[in-house]
Parts: C-alpha cells; sequence; structure tokens
C-alpha cells in the first residue's frame, strides 16, 4: 500500500490547505484533505507546483559561492567556516547591526522562526519592520480594536450582507468560494468593491468600481449618510465606541457629491450602498490587502472600521470586519531570545532601501531567508543599488532567485516536505503539522538544522539545543492542557482552542478604553490625525468610462496596480510566465494600442517594457501589472525594472513610505 502523509500549505496564502503526500514513482502527488472543511479536498495550481519544485531541473541541490560571473561548488564545512570568518570580521567592524537579515513571508513554517532566533543570539541585526503585506492595515486595527482578530471562516453564513472590499477571493483565497456562494443560498448579499472588475465580481450581486486608494472617502462617506439619518446602532455606540462625537465632526466633511467627485462612484449609488448595510444585518466586511498599500491605507481601514462599529456590526455573528487575525500571538511559546537580550536596527519595511543607504554603522553582510527582496520590495533600482554595495551576501532558498543570483553565497534548504514543521496562518483557525514525505535533494538542508549547525560553529550552541521535533513540543508546550500536543496533530489538523467563532463576541476591546477607539491619541502620534481621515487628491484619475480624461498636468497620471497572481504566489512558480500591463480599452484607444503592442511603463522608480492587454475590466485611470511575472527569473535589466515602483503601504503605523503613487504609460517609443 502506498503511504500517505500529512503535510500542509507552507505558502502565505490564507487559506493553509491540508495536504494529503504520495510517493509515487513518477515523484509526489499531492491532493487536498477531503476531511478538512476548508481545504475539501481541493487545492489550486500553486500547491501542484510546490510538489513538483521538489524534484525540478530549477531547485538548488548545493551550496554554490559566487566565483567571478559564475558559481563554484562548495561543500557545507567550507560554507559554515566562511560564514564564521565573515560574521567575525562584520561583528569586529561594526557589532551586529552590520549584518542585515532579510525575511519575509516565503513559508508560514513556525520553526522558520528559528532565523530570527539566530541574529538575536549574535545580539541582534539590522531588520525590516512592520510588513509590505498587510503592516498598514494591521496597525489601524490595533489602534481601533487593540487587536486583530476576524470571526471563523463559516460564521460568514450568517451574514446579511458581505462586502468584498479590495479582495479577489476567487484569485487570493479560493476556499473562501464555496463560503460565499452557501452565504448567498442562505439569502447573503455580495457586494465588491474593487477599482477593478475581479473574478469574484462575476458571482456578486453588485460591483462598485472605486478610483484607486479611494475607499476611505467611501466609508467616510457611507457613515456620513447613515448619520444624516440617524441610522446607526446607538446602542452599540453608546456602549462600546470611543470617540463618536469626534468621528461624527469628521464625517461631515464628506457629503455623497464630494465623495462621488472623490471615488468615482454615482451619488444614487452611494447611497444605495449605505442603505443596503442598514436594511441587510449582519454585515461582514471582507477585506483585502490591495486598498491599504497606499500612503493613507492605514486610515482606509480605520474609516472601514469605524463604518462597521457605527451600525453594530462587530462583535456579532454574521458581522465584522474581516481584515487578518493574529489570534496565535501570545499563545504558543515564542522561539525569539528574551527581548533584554539583544537589540536590532529596524527601518520601515517601505523604506528599507533608503535606511540601507543611509545606515550608520553600514551594512556589511546580508542574509536572506523566506524572501525575494529584489523581486518584491519597492525602489526596486535602489534595492539593487543598495544591495550591490554591501560586501558579502547569502540567500537561502530552494530556486536561484532574482535576488539570490546577486549574491555571493546560495545555500539551498530543504521544501517543506523533506522535513517536518508546524503551520499556522492569519485566517485558517487550524494548526497543522507537516510530516517529512522524503529525504532531502542532493546536499539541501532543512533551515532549523543549518542555523543549529552555524550556531555551533561559532560558540552559540546553547541557544539551540533541540532538534526540529523538541523545538515543536516547545512549542505547543503551552496548549498541552487542552489536549493539543504534536502527537495528536500528526493524527490530523487540530482548530486553536483559543480561536472563538466570533470576534469580539464579548465586546470588551483591547484598547486603553476597553471599547472601539473611533478617537486615538496613538493614531495622532503616528498619523497626526488621531480619528480616521482621507486626504488623498484624485491626482488624474479619469471617471467612469474614460472620456473625461484629463490633461496630463501631473507627471504621472495613472495609478499602477499589482494584483497578485492566479498561478503563483508574489515571484514563486511564476518563472517563465509573461509579463502583461493591463489597461482600459479607452486608455488603448487613446494611445492607439492593441494587443500586444510593446508599451513604456514609468514610476518615479524605474520603467519596464512588456506588451499591453486590452480588458474592460481595468479601471480606465490605472495600469495594471499583475505582481510577480518576470520577477524572479526576470528577463529585464534592472534599469527596466519598477516592479512595486508605483504603489506603496506603509510599512507600520509611522509615515507615510512614498508620495509617489503615480505611472507614467505610453507607447513604447523605440518601436513608433
Ligand atoms: N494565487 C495567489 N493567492 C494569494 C497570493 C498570491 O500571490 N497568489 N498571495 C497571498 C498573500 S501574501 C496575500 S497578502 C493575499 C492578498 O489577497 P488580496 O488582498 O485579495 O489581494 P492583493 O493582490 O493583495 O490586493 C489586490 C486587490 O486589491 C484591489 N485593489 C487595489 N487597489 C485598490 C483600491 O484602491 N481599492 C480597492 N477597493 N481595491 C483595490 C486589486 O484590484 C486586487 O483585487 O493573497 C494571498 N493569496
Ligand atoms: N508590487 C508588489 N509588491 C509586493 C506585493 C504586491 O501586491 N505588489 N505584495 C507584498 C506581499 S502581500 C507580500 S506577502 C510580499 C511577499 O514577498 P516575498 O515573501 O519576498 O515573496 P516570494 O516571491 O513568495 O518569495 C519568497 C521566497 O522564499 C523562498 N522560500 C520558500 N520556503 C523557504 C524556506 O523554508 N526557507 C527559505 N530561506 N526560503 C524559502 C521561496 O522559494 C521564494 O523565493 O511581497 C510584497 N510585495
Ligand atoms: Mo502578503
Amino acid at each position: 500500500m502506498t503511504e500517505v502523509v500529512r503535510s500542509a500549505c507552507p505558502l502565505n496564502c490564507p487559506d493553509s490547505c491540508a495536504f494529503l503526500v504520495e510517493k509515487t514513482q513518477q515523484g509526489l502527488r499531492v491532493y487536498g484533505d477531503r476531511e478538512n472543511p476548508i481545504t475539501r479536498g481541493f487545492i489550486c495550481a500553486k500547491g501542484r507546483a510546490l510538489a513538483e519544485r521538489v524534484f525540478s531541473r530549477d531547485r538548488l541541490r548545493f551550496p554554490q559561492l559566487r566565483a567571478g560571473a559564475s558559481w563554484k561548488r562548495i561543500s557545507w564545512d567550507e560554507v559554515y567556516e566562511l560564514l564564521a570568518r565573515e560574521i567575525r570580521q562584520t561583528l569586529a567592524e561594526t557589532g551586529p547591526r552590520g549584518i542585515l537579515h532579510h525575511f519575509d513571508y516565503g513559508h508560514n513554517g513556525v520553526l522558520r522562526a528559528l532565523d530570527r532566533r539566530f541574529f538575536q543570539a549574535l545580539g541582534g541585526a539590522t531588520e525590516p519592520r512592520g510588513s509590505m503585506c498587510w503592516g498598514a492595515g494591521y496597525r489601524a486595527q490595533e489602534i481601533d480594536f487593540g487587536a486583530v482578530r476576524s470571526s471563523l471562516w463559516q460564521d460568514l453564513v450568517r451574514a446579511g450582507l458581505i462586502i468584498l472590499w479590495g479582495r479577489d477571493p476567487a484569485v487570493t483565497n479560493i476556499h473562501l468560494l464555496p463560503v460565499l456562494r452557501e452565504a448567498r443560498r442562505q439569502g447573503a448579499k455580495l457586494i465588491v468593491i474593487n477599482p477593478v472588475r475581479v473574478r469574484s465580481a462575476a458571482f456578486a450581486d453588485a460591483y462598485f468600481r472605486v478610483h484607486p486608494g479611494t475607499d476611505g472617502a467611501l466609508a467616510l462617506g457611507l457613515a456620513h449618510i447613515i448619520l444624516d439619518r440617524g441610522w446607526q446602532d446607538k446602542d452599540f455606540v453608546e456602549a462600546h465606541v470611543e470617540g463618536f462625537s469626534d468621528f461624527a465632526v469628521r464625517v461631515k466633511d464628506f457629503p455623497p457629491a464630494k465623495v462621488s467627485a472623490l471615488t468615482g462612484m454615482r451619488v444614487e449609488d452611494i447611497h444605495s450602498l449605505a442603505e443596503l448595510i442598514r436594511q441587510e444585518k449582519p454585515v461582514s466586511f471582507v477585506l483585502g490587502y490591495g486598498l491599504q498599500r497606499y500612503t493613507h491605507g492605514g486610515n482606509t481601514v480605520r474609516a472601514i472600521d469605524a463604518l462597521a462599529a457605527l451600525t453594530g456590526n462587530v462583535g456579532r455573528p454574521g458581522a465584522g470586519v474581516h481584515f487578518a487575525h493574529a489570534y496565535h500571538k501570545g499563545k504558543l511559546n515564542s522561539l525569539s531570545l528574551p527581548p533584554e537580550d539583544w537589540q536590532s536596527r529596524t527601518f520601515p519595511h517601505a523604506l528599507l532601501a533608503q535606511g540601507l543607504r543611509q545606515a550608520d554603522p553600514p551594512v556589511r553582510m546580508a542574509f536572506v531567508t523566506r524572501s525575494n527582496p529584489l523581486a518584491q520590495q519597492p525602489d526596486s533600482l535602489l534595492w539593487r543599488e543598495a544591495w550591490q554595495g554591501i560586501r558579502f551576501k547569502v540567500v537561502l532558498d530552494t530556486v536561484m532567485t532574482e535576488t539570490a543570483k546577486q549574491s555571493d553565497l546560495v545555500l539551498p534548504v530543504t521544501t517543506v516536505f523533506e522535513e517536518e514543521d508546524l503551520i499556522a496562518t492569519s485566517w485558517s483557525p487550524f494548526l497543522q503539522y507537516a510530516g517529512k514525505v522524503l529525504e532531502p535533494q542532493g546536499e539541501a538542508k532543512p533551515e532549523p538544522l543549518l542555523f543549529t549547525e552555524l550556531a555551533r560553529g561559532l560558540g552559540l550552541g546553547r541557544y539551540f539545543p533541540f532538534t526540529a521535533s523538541e523545538w515543536l513540543e516547545y512549542v505547543l508546550e503551552p496548549l498541552a492542557q487542552q489536549g493539543v500536543t504534536l502527537g495528536r496533530l500528526k493524527e490530523g489538523p487540530l482548530r486553536a482552542p483559543y480561536i472563538p467563532e466570533v470576534a469580539w463576541e464579548d465586546c470588551h476591546f483591547a484598547t486603553p478604553s476597553g471599547k472601539v477607539e473611533l478617537f486615538s491619541e496613538v493614531a495622532r502620534k503616528e498619523s497626526g490625525d488621531p480619528v480616521a481621515n482621507f486626504t488623498g487628491e484624485r491626482s488624474g484619475v479619469p471617471d467612469g468610462d474614460g472620456s473625461e480624461l484629463e490633461e496630463e498636468t501631473a507627471e504621472f497620471p495613472f495609478y499602477l496596480l499589482t494584483p497578485h497572481p492566479a498561478a503563483g504566489i508574489h515571484s514563486q512558480f511564476m518563472e517563465g510566465k509573461e509579463l502583461r500591463v493591463y489597461i482600459h480599452p479607452s486608455l488603448a484607444a487613446r494611445f492607439r494600442l492593441s494587443p500586444g503592442d510593446m508599451v513604456l511603463v514609468s514610476t518615479a522608480g524605474g520603467q519596464l517594457r512588456a506588451p499591453v492587454a486590452v480588458s474592460e475590466a481595468i479601471h480606465p485611470g490605472s495600469v495594471v501589472i499583475p505582481e510577480g511575472a518576470g520577477g524572479s527569473f526576470g528577463s529585464y535589466s534592472p534599469r527596466q525594472c519598477c516592479h512595486s515602483g508605483g504603489r506603496r503601504g506603509r510599512g507600520d503605523g509611522g509615515k507615510s513610505a512614498d508620495q509617489r503613487q503615480g505611472v507614467r504609460f505610453g507607447r513604447e517609443h523605440i518601436l513608433l
């Protein structure tokens, strides 16, 4: 009989699928667990690609050291010797801050955090802070509610109205679709708000197109109508909302006509949406992350949180703001060393490249784990410049990424199927054990083992006393009393016992006042305004059908949107996928472009050339380049690369990352 091993998808996708894996003559067969209530027996192209990667030709199998323009294979003993020498030299020159550790969301395994433990054992390092993914909205929810929590996925079935606000689950969260279908069968209405007519709009009751970056104005405008008509939930506001009167003053500035001009939504549509929110209770606001990757992204999420609180759609079944959940925080034993034992230097993720250029002491050595910053981080050109200025650069990965190609030492790590780990994510409530299915390919090493051996070589072995299994047991220790043990997880996923069905059901919010804080001194300190606001400008975004396109007075008149790809995840599995620049037919007509024509897209950060594709789905004032294509195996030269150049999120609750939000666009001049 073929052996079936339980595993789980480690990719940073909300679904976190429960895998069953069989070893076959041809390779690995991975399929979704039918018994798992989220996975329901189906997985996506990314999960299948993950299995193919194990034996793929692209796979890194041996450590490689740069030798001029090419690479030289070296042994692990040589690797450890070389790294110990480089680390000691850097520590002597600059102290631990001379080492950059860049990490992101390449793998959701709990044991991945041992990388940070290693640098903490050195005394700290230079690190990114906040996140390009969800940082702005995360901070906003911490300010409003005191923590980031959402109700369980199946609670949506109890909603009267579900608003997919800047989220496209048909691409980024496909296991939400059966839940949405079920909710609609039980009578819920489904609304999509997005500048792009995304795939999920196909099965919605209504689709509302907004100008990019203007959702905050829409939320404040909806609150304006609701307060104007006295439709707010007075009991909820009285008992659980702090700062209501300040918020009421703020929304006076957002009457429907003004909000219509800002967002491009018709006045009557804004009214009918406000009415739906009143009539179809309970309302679940299901937020994506695209809407908060703008300079005022935190304020946008605060405005939506406020709209939910005002209408009593918080802490009740079928209601709530589903942004993400951070329930695991503090519930599992942490792999970090005590904070008093180390001190890192941090830069906001969005500004890391600038930070590196100005860093004092300078960064001499860099480690990259579970990330591909040269493809994924903003300011691609600046990143390359900063990267090239670092003396010794080490990348740990399974394939030769864009970042790895421009490094000095590339170390092969195992895939999820070649080691064991525990997978916990920010949407699925399950804790899942991912077992080892097969031996590592070539000389690839599990990352926890790599850091353990490296620590021992540096005389820091006392910080890494455990095997992977022992670490997992340690992490799970606090849950043993509730029956969650490694042994039981090996039999199948378990719902984390601290994750409730309905978020904030007791209405004891984790804020200083214990209420939902629409007025916050912390927000004033971090963003200059204690109450959610919208300060964005229209910046040349045309209305509706594009017939009112303005004169190109602004240097960069269009918005660049980079939604996540269906075929892969960020730069992963996107090798060979062709880059396409999607535009609305009105823009194509204006520039006399046909599908396939080459265009040049420029931002203040860089430019790229690619063939154009034309679609009615695209907002006429935007240019859409799905994330990932041409990423890790990119064929364009650095000078042509503007990946993420046009959109910025805030790396943390602090300052705006960047004011440049636009792109310039036009027919490829060389071909004219
Ligand atoms: N297939 C696949 N699935 C994934 C991923 C992947 O790369 N591929 N990535 C995973 C990760 S790490 C994440 S963070 C999630 C993200 O999941 P989502 O939040 O669903 O997707 P994003 O691509 O981050 O956000 C882009 C969405 O926001 C919309 N958008 C952009 N600007 C605005 C705006 O101003 N207003 C509004 N209302 N909408 C706007 C875009 O059109 C797009 O639908 O997906 C996860 N799932
Ligand atoms: N323009 C633009 N940029 C974006 C976004 C966007 O929407 N638009 N989205 C942002 C978002 S939401 C996110 S989450 C980030 C994601 O940014 P990244 O996390 O940098 O993206 P990935 O391309 O997934 O790169 C992860 C790398 O980790 C590797 N990896 C996988 N497992 C392991 C492991 O166990 N150990 C090690 N060492 N490596 C491993 C993978 O092979 C891959 O090369 O990108 C952000 N950047
Ligand atoms: Mo993300």
